[in-house]
């Protein structure tokens, strides 16, 4: 198992027509919440808020999630995925991914959460249209 504080990467995005894989990572790390004061927060991609996923409506989405962190579960709550949230939103557990799919059908801003506590990435769907 990692330790705590993994250097964070960026949100790994691939997209194929219609298609869109997204890969993110979840751990706790040192966030800096003012010049010069860290804190140690649970994070998507290192970052609180989380990072924003750009869709087009009507993309096929597979969003893996990875838990780097060694001590507890995370997990993802996306209001813009309609899924089952008691299958597809529970716990990743520690050194472990999950793979959610939805296609984007509804227009608008989303929040996404860690499931129960807000640290909230934003997911923007866009009326149809060609993203690069
Ligand atoms: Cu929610």
């Amino acid at each position: 198992m990692k330790p705590l504080n993994q250097s964070p990467q960026p949100m790994r995005v691939t997209r194929h027509g219609d298609t869109v894989h997204i890969q993110m990572d979840t751990e706790e790390t040192e966030v800096t919440i003012a010049p010069g004061v860290r804190f140690p927060a649970w994070t998507f991609d290192g970052t609180v808020p989380g990072p924003v996923i750009y869709l087009d409506q009507g993309a096929h989405v597979t969003l893996t999630l990875h838990n780097l962190d060694p001590r507890m579960a995370h997990s993802i709550d996306l209001h813009a995925a309609l899924v089952p949230p008691n299958e597809d939103f529970g716990p990743v557990l520690r050194g472990h991914s999950k793979t959610i799919r939805f296609v984007a059908n509804v227009p608008g801003v989303f929040i996404s959460h860690f499931a129960p506590l807000v640290r909230a990435p934003g997911m923007i769907h866009h009326p149809r249209r060609n993203l690069p």
